[in-house]
């Protein structure tokens, strides 16, 4: 970055509120598991990145409003959200014995016709969640949306000139949150929302770093040419989401190519990763971006318990390194990573060879 820079500390978003939301169990293939985004992922994040020189840590106000979201999500999915969480604080006072409730769907509407009932139903869940990774407690709202305000006011402060770079300790993640449904671990669409909010710079990228293609944030911004979505996942051939993150998905009729998706082969390395990088950077500068969001997962480390890639340490601070070439203002947004510490030690290796370059 910019000399100038050097001088002034970088803001690190945070809220406790994330201890809130803590689901205890998923489901791999009818096993029972530890629900694997766990507060911990984002406290050793935090610890990580308090312990740099150069940041300093600040714990935002709310300034995110519903209406602001209502820019990328339905007005159906935040009262989803919300009156699920009521539903599940109600659930909880009825069965004080039941430890902590959380909601799943269990009904799917595979057809519109079965939808159409089920939507203005109680057990609507399943028109508004992809998968079953998104359950719902009492305090997730409240969580959630405090997750959100956190990528909403990193980006403000850059807006402002506050700051040429932020980084939102967001949790949970959100790059699988899409218009109107949550799935992945992800509720709200913390980087669209970081993004829409950048708007007044000019036109910008998104580059999403996250082992799983970002599915919600690409349907969010398919139309839209003012945003150039790019990932670095793997094959959605093999890997989760499945339905979206293949190369030839490049944008709708108005945006045509401002979506990049570049997927990897499962167990794929340094070398491979960083050869796609330049090709996203690449993208990011032909389209002279203002600004940039990185959504950045670290579930692409060697120790993921639940990925395939193996990547080294060094590889996050050349990341970095590589980003700070661009010279525009950037807003990191944590999404995924699943080994904990790990969270901690290459988030710190990301923003300093961001910082320090
Ligand atoms: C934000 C983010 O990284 N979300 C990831 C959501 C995907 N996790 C659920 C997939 C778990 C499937 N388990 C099958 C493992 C096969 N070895
Ligand atoms: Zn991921």
């Amino acid at each position: 970055m910019k000399l100038a820079h050097k001088n002034s500390l970088v803001p690190v978003f945070y809220a406790d509120t994330h201890n809130l939301h803590q689901p205890l169990y998923e489901y791999d293939r009818g096993l029972q598991i530890p629900y694997q985004e766990i507060p911990r992922r984002i406290e050793a994040a935090k610890a990580a990145l308090c312990a740099l020189p150069f940041t300093k840590l600040i714990n935002p106000s709310r300034r995110l409003t519903e209406a602001f979201c209502l820019n990328l999500h339905a007005a159906a999915l935040i009262d989803y959200l919300k009156r699920s969480s009521i539903q599940a604080a109600k659930l909880q006072q009825e069965h004080p014995d039941q430890g902590e409730v959380y909601l799943t769907p269990w009904i799917y509407p595979l057809k519109p016709a079965m939808a159409s009932g089920l939507r203005n139903s109680p057990e609507a869940m399943g028109c508004f969640a992809f998968d079953l990774y998104a359950p719902v407690g009492e305090h997730s709202w409240e969580a959630v949306f405090a997750s959100a305000n956190l990528a909403f006011t990193a980006a403000d402060a850059v807006l402002r000139g506050e700051t040429q770079i932020a980084y939102a300790l967001c949790r949970p993640p959100g790059h699988h949150a899409g218009y109107d449904y949550t799935g992945g671990y992800c509720y709200l669409n913390n980087a669209a929302i970081a993004a829409e909010s950048l708007l007044p710079l000019g036109a910008g990228a998104i580059l999403d770093i996250d082992y799983h293609h970002g599915n919600g944030t690409q349907e969010i911004f398919w139309e839209r040419a003012d945003v150039l979505y790019v990932s670095i996942h793997a094959d959605p051939r093999a890997e989760y989401p499945f339905y979206s993150g293949f190369a030839e998905e490049r944008g709708g009729k108005a945006a045509f190519d401002k979506n990049l998706n570049l997927p990897l082969p499962m167990g794929s390395g340094d070398t491979v990763y960083l050869h796609a990088l330049d090709k996203a950077l690449a993208a990011i500068q032909n389209m002279e971006a203002q600004w940039l969001v990185l959504s950045a997962g670290y579930d692409t480390c060697h120790e993921d318990p639940t990925t395939t890639f193996t990547l080294t340490d060094a590889v996050y601070a050349e990341i970095g390194k590589r980003i700070a070439k661009l010279q525009i203002p950037v807003v990191i947004v944590h999404e995924g990573g699943y080994a904990v510490e790990a969270n901690g030690r290459l988030a710190a290796q990301l923003l300093s060879g961001l910082f320090l370059n």
